[in-house]
């Protein structure tokens, strides 16, 4: 075995079974060695890419996500998507080729170190064949039981050399356990609150805590919603407000700040999930679950992983045979089946050109199969989708906002799309995230992914319309000429249409039997409608 055979049968070991890269010298024989041990390489258009495709098969299967890069340039390409999934906490590995340490004149030197670390993400690195067992076990631990984003540097006069030594599995370790006194605080805390609510955020989708947290839900009468990161975990769930925060409907803005108890499991309560902390009541008392100590300030912390943490709690409660209604009552379980987003009443702001977001939609909602994921760039309209579109799940929905960045959304959904086949995977793109990313729509082409992309197209950069507009600032520098964006989307072998309204969509359904290459929709949105969620951000 060579260094790069190691790595990469480790790799595959610890269930890391698909790589997204672009190739290069550095990177060569590693994604070679790879794909000869079993492993399936996607070949990406453009690094960034290739980081968010990867991202997103980990967020969506749950396993290991794996990128290949080529030093230097190819490092400092994905570095967008690195960013994102290190904030995010996603558990992958970036197998970045490096210059040899005595190469300091190579064109292609940088410090790759310091340049992930700057982001957030934890460098690490192939030392020699005597380590290389050690070095890429040591990484992939890093990555899969501490839930890091890992760039192991694999320095180019190291990868060909031989080495030796039997890959070991790495086994699963079960999440940090809490210490028993802060379970009895955080179950003091439901005991006594008469309106709990448990909020679940990415951590909580990270632990697979969705069981745990909707028998304790059961057990104390307790409300749930998520922050927007953990959308989907409780969907079907009949006590479900839905999302926390900007994009909350009427209704759980109305009962969230009547909670007197919030505990959040995995999630950090941000300005975003708290609308600036206005739907946490005064006297709401708040309990806090995470595994990052530095995130931990509340009226009752816990040290622990969100899963375990709730089942501690809750045999705790049983041992104390606590059981309450709290505020599941029936007029409270209508209110929530009747009063989701889609059933809120707006002015419907289409036109003869236009079509409103809104009604865009809604009518997406209904015309496709439940069976989806749902994936989400960034920009104005990215409210909208987990506003008006169901998901199945957590996993059916990927929303890489923890930097953000315009422009990852459609490199996300092909990552999703390769990890669930079997599911429609709509990916919402603003035109100018998409005219940043496009590139990657050959990839989608070229694999025959039945991806649906949606761009809402408001030919503007919406979001800095809306933000400075009201100021009085000339907005010439964040418009642009209308683009035929479909016609872009044909020159790259997809299926394309226009649509201007409701019965616009109609090949969308036709297209649905076929699916045989990616469809995008290029929504000319009515570019003066602007979310009220953005409207309060910004105020
Ligand atoms: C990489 C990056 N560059 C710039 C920004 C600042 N920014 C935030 S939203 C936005 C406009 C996005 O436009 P578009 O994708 O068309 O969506 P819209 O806001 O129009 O709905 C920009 C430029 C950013 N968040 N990320």
């Amino acid at each position: 075995m060579t260094v790069v055979d190691v790595v990469a049968r480790s790799v595959l070991e610890a269930g890391g079974d698909v790589a997204f890269g672009v190739v290069g010298s550095g990177n060569f024989t590693v994604t070679a060695a790879f794909v000869a041990q079993g492993g399936r390489f996607v070949a990406a258009r453009h690094e960034g890419g290739a980081a968010c495709m990867a991202d997103a098969h980990a967020r969506v299967t749950g396993r290991l996500g794996v990128c290949s890069v080529h030093q230097g340039p190819g490092l400092t390409n994905a570095m967008t998507g690195i960013a994102e999934a290190a904030k995010s906490r996603t558990p992958l590995i970036v197998l970045a080729g490096d210059t040899p340490a005595a190469a300091l004149r190579s064109n292609f030197r940088i410090d790759q170190a310091a340049m992930v670390e700057a982001v957030g993400a934890t460098a690490d690195r192939v030392y020699g064949p005597a380590t290389a067992l050690d070095d890429v076990r040591r990484a992939l631990r890093r990555a899969l039981l501490e839930r890091r984003t890992v760039a192991l540097m694999l320095p180019l006069d190291v990868q060909g050399q031989d080495c030796e030594g039997s890959i070991e599995r790495i086994g699963e370790l079960p999440g940090p356990a809490p210490d028993p006194a802060t379970v009895a605080a955080l179950a003091d805390l439901l005991q006594g609150a008469q309106r709990p609510l448990l909020l679940a955020g990415r951590g909580a989708v990270l632990a697979a805590a969705r069981d745990a947290l909707e028998r304790l839900g059961e057990r104390t009468g307790a409300l749930l919603a998520t922050s927007a990161m953990g959308h989907g975990m409780f969907a079907g769930n009949p006590w479900n407000l839905g999302i926390s925060g900007g994009f909350a409907s009427p209704l759980a803005a109305e009962l969230l700040p009547q909670a007197d108890a919030i505990v959040a499991f995995g999630a950090q309560l941000t300005r975003w999930t708290t609308r600036d902390g206005g739907l946490i009541g005064p006297r709401t008392r708040v309990g806090k679950v995470d595994v990052e100590l530095g995130t931990l300030e509340a009226d009752v912390a816990v040290l622990g992983d969100a899963r375990a943490t709730a089942e501690a709690v809750l045999a705790e409660l049983e041992a104390r045979g606590h059981e309450a209604r709290g505020w599941r009552d029936d007029a409270t379980r209508t209110a929530i089946a009747g009063r989701r987003w889609r059933d809120e009443p707006f002015d419907d702001a289409s036109t003869a050109e236009h079509i409103d977001p809104r009604a865009l939609t809604i009518a997406l909602d209904d015309l496709l199969p439940e069976q989806r994921t749902v994936v989400v760039d960034s920009g104005h309209f990215m409210g909208f989708p987990p506003m008006y579109m169901g998901v199945p799940d957590a996993a059916g929905f990927v929303f890489t906002q923890s930097f953000q960045s315009i422009g990852l959304g459609l490199a996300n959904a092909i990552g999703a799309a390769i990890a669930r086949p079997d599911r429609l995977t709509v990916a919402a793109l603003g035109d100018g995230g998409l005219m940043m990313s496009m590139q990657e729509l050959e990839t989608a082409v070229r694999l025959r992914l039945p991806l649906l992309a949606v761009v809402y197209n408001d030919a503007a950069y919406g979001a800095e319309v809306h933000h400075f507009g009201p100021h009085g600032h000339d907005l010439g520098i964040v418009r642009f000429p209308d683009t035929d964006i479909a016609a872009l989307a044909r020159g790259a072998g997809a299926e394309a249409i226009t649509a201007r309204s409701v019965p616009d969509l109609a090949p969308i359904a036709e297209w649905l039997e076929r699916r045989e290459r990616p469809l995008l929709v290029d929504a000319k949105v009515n570019p003066d409608v602007c979310a009220e969620w953005l409207e309060e951000a910004f105020r």
